[in-house]
C-alpha cells in the first residue's frame, strides 16, 4: 500500500513537475526513496523505539556498559523504561504511565532533570514536537501492543542480567518481559524462584541455596514485567531464576492457560535463566 503510493507520488512528480527531487535523485529504480526511513513517528511504543531509541540513544544506551544500566534497544527498552526507578532519582519512575511531567525519561529529554545532562547526551537535543510524541505516549498509558499470536501460550525473556551473563557488580533487580499478560496472583513466591549453586557453578549437589527476601514488583501489565529486587548483599555465585510452569501452582496468563517456560510452543515447562556475579567460578 505504502509502495503503491511512493509509486504514483513518483509517477507524478517526473511527468508533471519533471521530477522533484532533482530529475529522480534519492529515487530507486521503482520511484522510491533511497533512504526511506522508518514510517513518521507516532505515539506508539515500537514507533518510538524505531525512531528515536534505536537510532539515536543505542549509540550509548546498549550492552553491558550501558550507562546507568539502562538499555534502550529493541528487546530491552519497554521493560527497562515503565515503571522502572530512575538510578539517579530513584524517586522517580522513569516513564510513569499517565504522568510525562513525574516521568524522569521527559525531564532527562528536556533538560530539567536534577542529575546529569540532557539526552542525547553531547549530542542536539530532540526536537520539541518528537518530545511532544514521547509524552502523548506516556499520556496514554505507556503501552506497547501485545506481539504473541493470538492463542499462544506466554512465552518469558530475560531482560536483565541477559541468560548466562557474568556480571562483575550485582544488579539492582532482574527484569523478566512475558510476551503477554499473566495472571499476576500467581506471580509470587510460590512461581518465581531464585537460587545460587553453592559456589561450584552447579546445581546437583544438594548444596544449592535458595534465596529468599527478593520483593517481587510487577512493573507493567501487558506484556507482564516481572522485576526481581534483592534488599540484601549478594554473595558471588552462580545464579538460577526459575519462573515456574509445571508444578501444583505454575504461572498462567489471564486465559489460564500455563505460561510456555521452557520456549518450546507448547503450554508448560519451566522458565529458567541463569546468571553469575563476580565471574570467579
Ligand atoms: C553519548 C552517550 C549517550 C547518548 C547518545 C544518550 N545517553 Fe542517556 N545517558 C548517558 C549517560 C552517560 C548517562 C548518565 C549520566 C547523565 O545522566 O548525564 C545517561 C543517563 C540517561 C538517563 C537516566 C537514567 C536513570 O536511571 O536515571 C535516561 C532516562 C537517559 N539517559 C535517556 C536517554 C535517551 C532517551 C537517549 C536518546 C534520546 C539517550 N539517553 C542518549 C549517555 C547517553
Ligand atoms: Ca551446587
Amino acid at each position: 500500500m505504502h509502495d503503491r503510493a511512493w509509486a504514483s507520488l513518483a509517477v507524478a512528480c517526473s511527468f508533471a513537475l519533471g521530477g522533484c527531487a532533482g530529475n529522480g535523485e534519492g529515487l530507486d529504480e521503482n520511484g522510491r526513496p533511497v533512504d526511506a526511513g522508518p514510517p513518521p513517528l507516532e505515539a506508539t511504543f515500537d514507533s518510538i523505539q524505531q525512531n528515536v531509541f534505536t537510532p539515536i540513544c543505542t549509540q550509548c544506551h546498549a550492552g553491558a556498559q550501558a550507562p546507568v544500566g539502562l538499555r534502550l534497544d529493541a528487546a530491552s527498552s519497554y521493560a527497562m523504561l515503565v515503571n522502572a526507578p530512575s538510578v539517579e532519582v530513584p524517586a522517580l519512575r522513569r516513564v510513569r504511565p499517565g504522568d510525562p511531567d513525574a516521568s524522569y525519561l521527559i525531564q532527562k529529554l528536556e533538560g530539567t532533570a536534577a542529575i546529569g545532562g540532557r539526552m542525547p547526551l553531547n549530542g542536539p537535543p530532540l526536537p520539541q514536537a518528537t518530545i511532544a510524541v514521547i509524552r502523548q505516549w506516556i499520556v496514554e498509558g505507556a503501552q506497547r501492543p501485545a506481539a504473541a499470536g493470538e492463542g499462544s501460550p506466554a512465552t518469558l525473556q530475560a531482560i536483565s542480567p541477559d541468560d548466562n551473563a557474568i556480571v562483575s557488580r550485582p544488579p539492582h533487580e532482574l527484569l523478566i518481559e512475558a510476551t503477554m499478560e499473566l495472571d499476576t496472583s500467581r506471580v509470587d513466591a510460590n512461581t518465581v524462584m531464585l537460587m545460587r549453586s553453592g559456589r561450584d557453578g552447579s546445581f546437583d549437589e544438594g548444596n544449592e541455596v535458595v534465596v529468599d527476601g527478593a520483593r517481587i514488583e510487577i512493573r507493567s501489565l501487558d506484556p507482564t514485567v516481572i522485576a526481581v529486587e534483592m534488599p540484601d548483599q549478594w554473595v558471588a555465585d552462580s545464579y538460577r531464576l526459575v519462573i515456574a510452569g509445571s508444578g501444583a501452582v505454575p504461572a498462567m496468563d489471564l486465559a489460564g492457560q500455563v505460561i510456555d517456560g521452557d520456549g518450546d510452543g507448547t503450554a508448560g515447562g519451566d522458565f529458567v535463566a541463569h546468571f553469575e556475579i563476580g565471574g570467579t567460578l
